[in-house]
């Protein structure tokens, strides 16, 4: 039997794919970039909405007279060779004409909104460093003395300035619901303002959209929106130690002690003093797109009835010890943990992911990550540290390593660094 194609059935089928597409990529996602929610995604709307109303004048009026022209003058029977003409000055002036003005019409704006977006920020903003790392995220606020990653907080109504810098290769730094991207280049700093001014708090994912290596698809990232005086007391506690700050009424710690005492002083986790009223977004009410559903790897294994009783005090110990974080971690207060490979984790209780933005921040995926990161997340810098583990990235099992009860006292600590 011949195949005969059914135009009809084709066209049908593919403009039900267009408008499903059209309606998943308009709809009401939370990542959508037509949120309205900062000066920057209202004026690029703007822009957009112009281009999208002048492009369609000139498709449909384009399409209107070729279709009109199509039916009105096609070859009827009988009927003789048109004129044939060459060259009509006022056409042509014309045809030239009305693109032009189209064109300044598109131009005017456009070139008035990159000058407003590309313009220093207003000099009372606040001031964000963001640092790509292969691949999770860094986040510097110098007026108020914090270092965190993977999750940013930002005042409704106060002007965010990002400075961009990049520890390695080129990421790109996109929260689609609140502004555009903008490439995070090493040895070269970029820069990118808003101001979030949603009525109310809310989160919002982020992104690395700039192929970065193995785990592109796996930097990502959260905003939080807060008021601004939630905003002041978030950054107020980020800026503490959350180790060894003093109960109320005790004496306050040497300036300078020296590295032997502070490791012994470093585990009172009751000790964990928050003055501030705000510390973290609150948890239930962390909407379900904001929150991670990355399976755990199979085969991946951990004796979970060994969490909940671990041991603070040893679990700080190994971490400067045996467990070898800190060479790559830094926990303020501790002087021992300076390191800058990895993420800082002075407060990594207060934040909701781990593995930038990969797995939910609980006890399980804690003891599991530290046990194996590279099962967890492949070819990080962070290595397999679980004792009997393979290590997928160096092809070797680890003889040494710690073992679960060792794993479930440093997360007991870390579960402290509120
Ligand atoms: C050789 C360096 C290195 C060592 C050693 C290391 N880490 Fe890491 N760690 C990293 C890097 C890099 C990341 C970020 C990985 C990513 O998300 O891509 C990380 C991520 C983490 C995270 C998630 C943080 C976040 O905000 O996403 C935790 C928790 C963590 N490490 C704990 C530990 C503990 C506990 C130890 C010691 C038992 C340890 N690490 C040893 C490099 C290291
Ligand atoms: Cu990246």
């Amino acid at each position: 039997m011949p195949f005969h194609p059914r135009p009809r059935r084709l066209a049908q089928a593919a403009l039900t794919v267009a408008l499903a597409l059209f309606v998943v990529a308009c709809g009401n996602h939370p990542d959508t970039i037509f949120h309205h929610r900062t000066d920057f995604n209202r004026d690029v709307d703007f822009l957009f909405k112009i281009l999208l109303w002048a492009g369609g004048f000139v498709f449909v009026f384009v399409e209107g007279i070729l279709v009109f022209t199509m039916f009105r003058f096609r070859h009827r029977p009988g009927q003789a060779e048109p004129k044939h003409v060459h060259g009509n000055t006022t056409l042509e002036i014309t045809w030239t004409v009305i693109p032009l003005l189209i064109l300044a019409l598109i131009a005017i704006p456009s070139i008035r909104t990159i000058f407003k977006t590309e313009a220093p920020a207003r000099p009372d903003a606040l001031q964000v460093e963001v640092i790509g790392h292969q691949w999770w995220w860094e986040f510097r606020y110098p007026q108020y003395k914090v270092v965190t990653a993977n999750e940013l907080y930002l005042p409704i109504g106060r002007t965010v300035n990002f400075t961009l810098h990049s520890q390695d290769v080129i990421h790109s730094f996109w929260v689609p619901g609140l502004a555009g991207k903008r490439d995070v280049i090493p040895n070269h700093t970029n820069y990118l303002w808003y101001t979030p001014d949603s009525t109310g708090a809310d989160v919002y994912n982020g992104a690395c959209v700039e192929y970065c290596g193995t785990n592109h698809g796996n930097m990502r990232f959260k905003a939080f929106t807060v008021s601004q005086a939630d905003f002041e007391s978030w950054a107020k506690h980020q800026a503490t130690n959350a180790i060894g700050t003093p109960p109320a009424g005790a004496p306050a710690a040497p300036a300078t002690p020296t590295a032997q005492a502070s490791i012994a002083a470093v585990p009172t986790p009751a000790a964990t003093v928050t003055q501030a009223g705000f510390v973290e977004y609150p948890r239930d009410k962390i909407p379900a797109y904001a929150v991670p559903q990355t399976p755990l790897p199979a085969g991946l294994q951990f004796d979970d009835a060994l969490l909940g009783h671990g041991d603070p005090a040893n679990g700080a110990k190994l971490m400067v010890g045996q467990g070898t974080c800190l060479a790559c971690h830094a926990i303020a207060g501790n002087p021992m943990m300076v390191g800058v490979v990895g993420p800082n984790l002075t407060h990594i209780a207060t934040r909701t992911t781990i593995g930038a933005g990969l797995y939910p921040n609980d006890p399980r995926h804690l003891a599991r990550w530290i046990k194996n990161a590279r099962m967890m997340k492949p070819d990080i810098v962070m290595p397999t540290l679980g004792k009997g583990q393979f290590d997928p990235t160096m092809k070797s099992t680890m003889t040494m390593g710690l073992t679960d009860q060792q794993i479930a006292d440093i997360v007991a600590y870390l579960e402290t660094l509120k």
